[in-house]
């Protein structure tokens, strides 16, 4: 029998409205979260727990045949997979932010400033539709005290409520991409598991409509 495999994030901000999602389609997840691996009773889906960067490139190779990503994970990791619906949770924002005393006026106030940040590639689009040039400097955690400890005169993070931005003394002067939950999939799934995704979907709209 054919079922799919959907990539989910193990433990982090969107792993909740995942598997929220998947439980008011009626999707009953046996061998429960913790786990690597789980199925369900009453679908035909198997779901496989892991870090949300590495969930573009398991759909990419067809590990999985759908995930759950954040959008500013999928346009970053820029892997070959596709967008089936946008999902509605985890919203949140990429901003520039800068110091709080800093002047700022505008994007070309950063030519030539150092920019730390976790998401280099949509950075960097940024900057260059603006005919920026600036120092982009890669770090994968702890962005917001990368100017406080000397690191860079700027970072480029997620931001949610605006707090964390808050509480390291910097202010939000750009933002630069907007990003919600979406379901991802490979653009080359077979027709039946194609037609399992529709059915999948099915539910997931139906949930969207009825709450609208
Ligand atoms: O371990 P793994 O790699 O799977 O998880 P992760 O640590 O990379 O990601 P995680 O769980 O933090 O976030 C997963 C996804 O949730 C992100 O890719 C975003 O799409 C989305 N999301 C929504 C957020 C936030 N809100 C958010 N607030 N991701 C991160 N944050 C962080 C942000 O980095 C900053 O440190 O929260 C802080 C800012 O929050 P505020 O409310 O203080 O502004
Ligand atoms: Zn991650």
């Amino acid at each position: 029998m054919t079922t799919i495999k959907l990539a989910i994030q193990k433990s982090g901000r969107l792993s909740e409205g995942s598997m929220d999602l998947i439980r008011r389609c009626g999707i009953k997840v046996k061998n429960g979260i913790g786990k690597l691996k789980a199925e369900a009773s009453n679908f035909p889906i198997e779901f496989l727990f892991l870090r949300d960067d590495d969930i573009p490139g398991y759909v990419q190779d067809g590990i999985a045949d759908i995930g759950i990503i954040g959008e500013n994970v999928m346009v970053e990791e820029d892997r070959d997979v596709t967008v089936l619906h946008k999902l509605g949770f985890s919203r949140c924002r990429l901003s520039i932010a800068v110091p709080k005393g800093d002047q700022y006026n505008g994007v070309k106030d950063l030519q030539d400033k150092s920019i730390a940040t976790s998401y280099p590639k949509i950075l960097k689009n940024y900057l260059d539709e603006h005919g920026v040039v600036a120092d982009i400097h890669e770090i994968s955690g702890s962005v917001e005290i990368a100017p406080s400890i000397g690191l860079a005169d700027a970072v480029c993070d997620i931001v949610s409520s605006g707090s964390t931005l808050f509480q390291n003394g910097l202010k939000e002067v750009e933002k630069i991409f907007y990003s919600e939950a979406v379901m991802v999939g490979s653009p080359n799934m077979a027709e039946e598991k194609m037609e399992l995704v529709r059915k999948l979907l099915f539910r997931i709209k139906s949930l969207q409509t009825a709450e609208s």
